[in-house]
C-alpha cells in the first residue's frame, strides 16, 4: 500500500499534513544513513480522561490515544549495533550493542528508553539480535510533547520495541507486549504502571480504553474500548510548567499507597494493592489508615518500599488522603464509563471536576498554573468538564468540550491563562487515533 493510503487510514482528514511530515522524516533518514528502503513505525502519546495515579495501585484508567506520535524510521543492520539519531539537536546521537544486559547511558539520556526496549527484545528473541540504523522524530507540531504528562517516554519505548521486534521477525501479541514494554521502561529508574504502553498499543480510533490494571492471570487483563461521544471534543492544554522533582514526588505517592496496603493487610489478609479493597466501603477503610506515617514508620508496619527511591526515612507520607483519592478515583472511572455508555455527558463533566478536586486536595499533585488553566477552561461556555491529567505538578489539563465551543475555547483559554500567570499555554485537540504500528517499507 502506498504511504499516502496508509496515512489516510491512520489520520483521516489530516493525512495530507502528515504526508509532508513523514516525507520530511524520510528525507532526513536518507541524508543521515544514505538512500534505500526504510521501515516506518509510529506510536502515539496519550491523554488520560480519568483514573489518575490508579494504575500502579492495580486500579482503573480511561486513556485516549492522541494524534501526536513518536515516529521511528529504521533500516536493519547485519550486526547487533543500534545507531540512533534524533531530528532534534537537543537529543544527541547514540550507539550501543543489543544484548540481554545493555549498559545504560548517563541518567536522563533519551537513548535509555530505546536501550530498555532493546534489552527486553534481546531477552525475548535470544542470541543474534539484529540491530538497526534508526531515526526518531517527535518534534512539534506533530510529535508528542515531552514532560507534559502525555506519555512521550512510553511512546518512544513502544515504538523502539515494535521496530526491533519487527526487524527480528518476532510478532508478539499486543497484551503481553504492552506488559513487557512497561517493564522495559523500568530500565530508566521509574516504577510506572501499564496504562501508557497499553493504550499506545491497543488504542482504537474514536474510542477511549477502559483498562483494569489488575491482571486476572498471567498477561490477562480486562479492558474495553469505550466510544467517545459524538458532538464533543477532547482538548488538551499544556501549562508549559515542568516541576523539577516530579519523580521524587511521584515516588512519595507510590510509597503512601504501599503504606496504606501495609496498614490494611492485618484486616484484609493477602491484599497486595489498594485495588484489592476497592469493593470495601471507604467508611470501613478510613479508620484503619493513619493520616500520616513517616517512611521509617511505614517500613516498620511492613510496607515494601525497597524498589522505590525515597529521599529520607523522615519524609512524611499522607497515607489516608492518598488512599482516599485512589479509592474514590476508581469509582469515578467506573461511573464515567457508565455515563459515557448511557450518553449522560453532564455526569461525565461532574466526574471530571470531582477527579480534579481529589487529585488537588487528597493526592496533592496540582500547582497554581494547573489551577489557573482548569479555571480558564471551565469558564468557557460549552466546557463539560476539565481536570489535570498525567502525573501532575505541571504538564497538561484535559477538557471535554462541545464541538461548537472549540473555537471559543481556543481563543478564550489562552487569554485568561495569560492574564493569570503571564504564560502561554499550548492547546491541541485530541482526535483519538489508533494504536502503534508498522506502516510499511518506503523510500
Ligand atoms: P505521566 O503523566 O506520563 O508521567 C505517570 C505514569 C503513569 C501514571 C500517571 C498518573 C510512568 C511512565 N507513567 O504518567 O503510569 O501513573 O503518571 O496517573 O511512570
Amino acid at each position: 500500500m502506498s504511504l499516502s493510503n496508509v496515512l489516510e487510514r491512520i489520520y483521516g482528514e489530516a493525512a495530507k499534513v502528515q504526508q509532508a511530515h513523514y516525507s520530511a522524516a524520510l528525507a532526513i533518514f536518507a541524508r543521515t544513513y544514505g538512500p534505500g528502503p526504510v521501515h516506518v513505525f509510529r506510536a502515539p502519546g496519550r491523554v488520560n480522561l480519568i483514573g489518575e495515579h490508579t494504575d500502579y495501585n492495580h486500579g482503573f484508567v480511561l486513556p485516549v490515544a492522541l494524534d501526536r506520535d513518536v515516529l521511528l524510521l529504521a533500516r536493519p543492520r547485519p550486526d547487533e549495533v543500534v545507531r540512533l539519531y534524533n531530528v532534534e539537536p537537543a537529543f544527541p546521537p547514540s550507539t550501543f550493542v543489543i544484548g540481554p544486559t545493555i549498559p545504560p547511558a548517563p541518567r536522563g539520556d533519551w537513548s535509555n528508553y530505546v536501550r530498555g526496549a532493546a534489552q527486553m527484545v534481546a531477552r525475548q528473541v535470544g542470541p543474534h539480535v539484529r540491530g538497526m540504523d534508526a531515526l526518531v522524530e517527535s518534534a512539534p507540531p506533530h510529535g508528542v510533547p515531552r514532560g507534559a504528562g502525555v506519555s512521550s517516554s512510553s511512546a518512544l519505548t513502544v515504538v523502539a520495541a515494535l521496530a526491533l521486534a519487527h526487524l527480528n521477525d518476532w510478532q508478539p501479541d499486543p497484551v503481553p507486549f504492552a506488559r513487557l514494554c512497561s517493564e522495559a521502561e523500568w530500565y530508566v529508574g521509574t516504577r510506572g504502571g501499564i496504562m501508557d504502553q497499553f493504550i499506545a498499543l491497543l488504542a482504537r480510533p474514536g474510542h477511549a480504553l477502559f483498562l483494569d490494571c489488575r491482571p486476572q492471570g498471567p498477561d490477562r487483563y480486562t479492558f474495553a474500548h469505550v466510544p467517545l461521544p459524538s458532538g464533543y471534543r477532547i482538548l488538551v492544554a499544556d501549562t508549559g510548567v515542568r516541576h523539577a522533582n516530579v519523580r521524587g514526588e511521584f515516588n512519595l505517592r507510590v510509597a503512601a499507597c504501599r503504606a496504606g496496603v501495609a496498614c490494611l493487610r492485618p484486616h484484609y489478609p493477602g491484599i497486595t494493592h489498594l485495588r484489592d479493597v476497592q469493593d470495601v466501603a471507604w467508611a470501613e477503610l478510613a479508620p484503619l489508615l493513619p493520616e500520616i506515617l513517616t517512611v521509617a514508620e511505614a517500613r516498620a508496619r511492613g510496607a515494601d518500599l525497597n524498589d522505590v527511591p525515597l529521599p529520607t526515612d523522615a519524609a512524611e507520607l499522607r497515607v489516608r488522603a492518598c488512599c482516599r483519592h485512589v479509592h474514590s478515583e476508581n469509582e469515578r472511572v467506573r461511573a464515567t464509563v457508565a455515563a459515557l455508555e448511557t450518553g449522560d455527558i453532564a455526569a461525565v463533566g461532574r466526574l471530571l471536576s470531582e477527579a480534579h478536586a481529589s487529585a488537588r486536595d487528597d493526592y496533592d499533585i496540582s500547582c497554581p498554573e494547573l489551577e489557573a488553566l482548569v479555571e480558564a477552561a471551565r469558564a468557557v461556555e460549552g466546557t463539560i468538564g476539565a481536570r489535570l491529567t498525567g502525573a501532575g505538578w505541571g504538564g497538561c489539563i484535559v477538557a471535554l468540550v462541545r464541538q461548537e465551543a472549540v473555537p471559543t475555547f481556543e481563543a478564550e483559554v489562552p487569554r485568561r491563562y495569560r492574564e493569570q500567570t503571564g504564560r502561554e499555554p499550548t492547546i491541541f485537540a485530541c482526535r483519538a487515533r489508533g494504536g502503534a504500528g508498522f506502516l510499511g517499507v518506503y523510500n
